[in-house]
């Protein structure tokens, strides 16, 4: 039977014109895409005609969107922890049940599991992901045989599934504020920071080998001690002193309270006054910070990392997503535990939970895009391009060729203009994808709203989650 993954083809440049396309500016028209055999664009280029020969697109054009947050091991339960188990579930009572999972989970499971989510993910208008991947010892906590099993496990899934990767291996040292010692549910996570900087220097080469980038996530200040992150920070600028750097903050009310205690500083303050941060970094979730933290923290030209499905999930609170822009601050979208994999629901629910905060209607729109999807579309590549360290930024000369073509035939689509037909997409489709193909690097990814390699990789995810449970 011939592999259904894509097998590593020869790179070769192409073209398509697009009647519609969403560049970085603004829609435009008639645009010729062309890139190169390294999968960059070379023209973009609105206004032309159609050259013969060139292969057209069947419907608007979009950018593929850069996931800025993923734990990929968490899709196997996802759905699985909607049931009452304590009088006030919360996001701790979800964390207990998350290391459950997390202690059983074997490498091939992982590959499994990370594959069929980044197939998913394709699928559904994702065409790069930030991996911030905390799973790196057996389930006894010893380090694997190779030290990088699982972060080679989560790059062969990346490949397979012909995704854009940014691997972020994640640096986690403590159970709490003030270096409290880990608790067992942990152990597979655990890393002194010479380890920490071990893998990273292992993971150059495959990383490279695929075209994709490292960087490094200190888990948060509850998991990281200062002295950890200093070092750790130092050790990443030898080896690369523009790589992506991320961090859960201020995701709880518990952990601001917590920060509070320990330094007698809010987290994302503390974070400003006691590390370089700067447009390399990503502050996952951000959710509590109050107007002072606002305002500093966008000024530092950091983005948000705003996963808002999962934030609901969780109970996170509201990010203030005016207070935020007003500052100017950049933000990108991940889908992080997964409880929902699709691009244009994570657009959907940072709107809606703003309308039902602030009883206002399109929250979104900014001063150059009145219609809201469109708005939302562009910040997000733009913020989720920069969190991923990547030229994954869009419809623009040098970036990669990463884009989504809308199904014009999708019933919630049918008969409308370019715009409107993103809108539906984000607005209207019924959970239903609207979309048609999708490229990355130019090599296209899903066809007919599908991946090659769904039936194959759903298979093995579906057998892999079985063995997890009854292990139960
Ligand atoms: C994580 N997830 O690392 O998977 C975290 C939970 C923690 C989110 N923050 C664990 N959504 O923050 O301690
Ligand atoms: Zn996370």
């Amino acid at each position: 039977m011939p592999d259904p993954f894509s097998p590593p083809e020869s790179p070769s440049a192409g073209s398509l014109f697009a009647a519609e396309a969403l560049l970085p500016t603004g829609w435009a028209r008639d645009v010729l895409i062309e890139w190169d055999a390294t999968g960059r664009l070379t023209t973009v280029a609105s206004g032309r005609q159609p050259a013969h020969g060139t292969p057209r697109a069947s419907g608007p054009v979009l950018p593929g969107m850069p996931n800025l947050h993923s734990h990929a091991f968490q899709r196997a339960f996802a759905g699985l922890t909607e049931f009452r188990g304590a009088a006030q579930d919360s996001f701790w009572s979800w964390r207990t049940l998350m290391y459950r999972f997390a202690s059983r989970i074997a490498p091939e499971q992982v590959e499994a599991i990370a594959t069929w989510l980044y197939v998913e993910m394709l699928e559904a208008g994702y065409t790069s992901v930030c991996e911030f991947h905390y799973l790196h010892h057996d389930a006894d906590g010893r380090p694997y045989a190779d030290d990088a099993e699982l972060a080679l496990a989560l790059l062969r899934a990346a490949r397979r599934a012909g995704i854009g990767l940014t691997l972020l291996p994640v640096l986690y040292q403590a159970s709490g504020f003030g270096g409290t010692p880990p608790s067992d549910g942990q152990r597979r996570f655990i890393r002194a920071t010479d380890s920490m900087l071990r893998l990273l220097d292992r993971l150059r080469a495959p990383c490279e080998a695929q075209g994709a980038r490292p960087g490094l996530a200190p888990h948060s200040l509850r998991a990281v001690p200062p002295d950890g992150l200093r070092e750790a920070l130092a050790g990443l600028d030898a080896i690369d002193a523009t790589a992506p750097i991320h961090i859960h903050i201020a995701e709880q009310i518990a952990e601001v309270d917590a920060c509070l205690a320990w330094s007698g500083q809010r987290p994302v303050a503390w974070l400003l006054d006691h590390a370089p941060v700067d447009a390399r970094w990503c502050l996952v979730h951000a959710t509590h910070m109050d107007a002072g933290e606002y305002r500093r923290a966008a000024a530092s030209g950091a983005v948000a990392g705003l996963c808002p499905t999962t934030e609901a999930n969780l109970g996170d609170g509201l990010f203030d997503f005016d207070a935020w822009r007003a500052a100017g601050g950049r933000w990108g979208v991940g889908s992080d535990s997964h409880a929902c994999v699709n691009a244009a629901e994570e657009l959907l629910m940072l709107e809606y939970s703003q309308r039902l905060a602030t009883r206002r209607r399109n929250v979104g729109a900014d001063a150059r895009h009145r219609d809201v999807a469109t708005a939302l579309t562009l910040a997000a590549v733009h913020g989720g391009a920069q969190a991923s360290g990547r030229a994954v930024g869009g419809l623009g000369v040098g970036q990669q060729a990463d884009f989504v073509v809308l199904d014009p035939m999708h019933v919630a689509l049918q008969g409308l203009a370019a715009p409107q037909m993103l809108s539906a997409h984000v607005f209207a489709s019924h959970r239903t994808s609207a979309i048609d193909t999708v490229w990355v690097g130019g090599r296209q990814r899903a066809v007919a709203g599908r991946h090659a390699a769904r039936d194959a990789a759903a298979a093995a995810f579906v057998a892999a989650r079985g063995q997890l449970l009854a292990k139960e």
